[in-house]
């Protein structure tokens, strides 16, 4: 459950939250596929409680009503089309897979689907599921049980969710033939959300139930889905990621907020040079790593303090380090604006989600922010899939917050976080040539936009990162740039 089953030469997750799937189909043949992306993680397909008195907030999606395939991102048959196109665009996608449980009690119970559930009695007709498929004694979760209660973190509401019983043979049918009719629509996997909430041996049940990849989109016959499952672990709580490494991946919360404190310039760069297990994070194939995510980009889950597209110039550069580093499986967010940590997607008066607008130079308008179409994110993509499987070579640094280092011989990239000029002569390990930086500009035709760097038939180039450059990084590689 630990492959991502990305197209050969491909890498990089791309969350489009709430991004409509018709949208979506578009991004993967005018975008993602060309430029090399490997797959998408979907905002939750199924029905969802509609939250008129909040506003439509985007956490409604994480209250679901049914298993039906109609949401404010677009219905079933929009939802095949969109993976069609995209596996044919060689991009993967991912669901959001919102399995631990159903709604709260709001103050409204119709769902996007139109079917509605009858909160006090536990009662989802649509799924159907009935109290008895839920958890008992009722209990919600508190905080000090994160600490102290494991059964208590696992058989009690989250945030006054109604909290399903994966042990329940009939809750777990309903689960699985939810995620079998995605993986034979052609997803290639999931993120599990609030896994954490769920006892691994259970969900190791329901995984096992889970149907191989869909051959007729592209994957090898026997291909299992890939899992990556949400547990939020920065230590000294009752339950940790280690106990849902044997079963899938895990979400590295600690990834993001160590590069964010070292490139907010609160921890050195130059230790970076063991990045990986040795900072205490998961081993390289457990580990899906990210700078930040939909909670904690706007304080919730916990928030952690992480870089987000509010911080532009750090955020590029913790991203490019994520990307250029071959520890973990990258995933990026990509967002829409918000000043407000509740308000939803852009939408008109009647609550349907505005598409984005790609603008002349490729960057997205109407209130989305696309991180995922900044040249400085998207060109690292490249360099990702260029650096392929090489190791990292050539680790410099100059004792503080300026480093550099290579993949293998095809790739080579260097940051300043220092607050003086970085102009060295460093050994890039890349042919003798001129390259472009894929940062500070595009390269068209023959001609470099931004700067231009020439490696010496020894491999070395002269390196300048001036202290108040637009980017803190520069970046060169060998072959084409997307
Ligand atoms: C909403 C309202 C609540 C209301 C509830 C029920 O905000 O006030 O009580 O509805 O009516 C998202 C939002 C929630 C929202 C929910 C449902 O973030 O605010 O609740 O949707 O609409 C824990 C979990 C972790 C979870 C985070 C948010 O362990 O799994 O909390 N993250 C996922 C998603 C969220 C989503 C859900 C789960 C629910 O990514 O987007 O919630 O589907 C420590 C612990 C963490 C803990 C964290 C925060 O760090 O280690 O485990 O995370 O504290 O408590
Ligand atoms: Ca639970």
């Amino acid at each position: 459950y630990k492959n991502p089953h990305y197209v050969t030469g491909r890498s990089v997750n791309v969350h489009l939250f709430e991004w409509k799937w018709n949208d979506i189909a578009d991004e993967c043949e005018r975008f993602l596929g060309p430029r090399g992306f490997g797959g998408i993680q979907i905002s939750p397909p199924n029905e969802n409680v509609v939250l008129w008195t909040y506003n439509r907030p985007w956490w409604e999606r994480y209250q679901p009503i049914s298993y039906e395939l109609v949401t404010r991102s677009g219905n079933e048959r929009q939802f095949a089309d969109m993976v069609r196109r995209c596996n044919a665009a060689g991009v993967r996608i991912y669901v959001d897979a919102v399995i631990n449980h159903m709604t709260g009690e709001p103050p409204e119970n119709i769902g996007t689907a139109g079917n509605t559930a009858v909160y006090r009695e536990w009662y989802y007709p649509a799924v159907p599921y009935r109290a008895e498929h839920f958890n008992w004694p009722h209990c919600v979760i508190d905080g000090s049980d994160y600490v102290n209660d494991a059964l208590r973190v696992r058989n009690c509401e989250l945030v006054g969710l109604k909290d399903l019983n994966q042990a329940n043979e009939h809750t777990r049918n309903m689960i699985v033939n939810f995620m079998n009719k995605l993986i034979d629509l052609g997803v290639a996997g999931f993120r599990i959300d609030a896994a954490k909430h769920m006892w691994p041996e259970d969900l190791l049940i329901i995984y096992n139930r889970l149907n191989n990849l869909n051959t007729a989109h592209g994957f090898p016959s026997n291909a299992r889905p890939y899992i990556y499952q949400e547990v939020i672990d920065y230590g000294g709580e009752a339950i940790s990621r280690d106990e849902y490494t044997p079963i899938g991946a895990v979400t590295e919360f600690k990834a993001g907020m160590e590069l964010s404190r070292a490139f907010r310039g609160n921890n050195q760069l130059r230790w970076l040079s063991s990045w990986g297990t040795q900072w205490g994070l998961l081993a390289h194939s457990d580990s899906l790593t990210f700078i930040d995510n939909h909670d904690n980009e706007r304080g919730h889950g916990g928030g952690g303090g992480v870089l987000t597209y509010k911080e532009p110039r750090p955020y590029k550069a913790a991203i490019a380090f994520l990307l250029a580093h071959p520890y973990g499986e990258p995933q990026i967010m990509s967002s829409f604006l918000f000043w407000d940590s509740e308000i939803g997607p852009p939408m008109d008066h009647s609550g349907n989600i505005i598409s984005p607008a790609i603008n002349s130079d490729g960057t997205c308008g109407n209130g989305w922010v696309c991180q995922h179409r900044w040249r400085q994110i998207y060109s690292m993509v490249a360099f990702r899939n260029v650096a392929g499987n090489t190791d990292v070579v050539e680790w410099w640094d100059n004792g503080s917050n300026q480093i550099a280092f290579c993949r293998g011989t095809k790739a080579f990239i260097a940051f300043n976080n220092d607050r003086w000029d970085l102009n060295q002569s460093l050994q890039t390990c890349l042919p003798a040539g001129s390259y472009c930086d894929v940062i500070s500009g595009s390269k068209i035709g023959s001609w470099c936009q931004g700067k231009t760097v020439t490696v010496q038939s020894d491999g070395r180039a002269q390196i300048q990162v001036g202290a108040n450059d637009y980017d803190m990084m520069l970046a060169i590689h060998v072959g084409p740039e997307s």
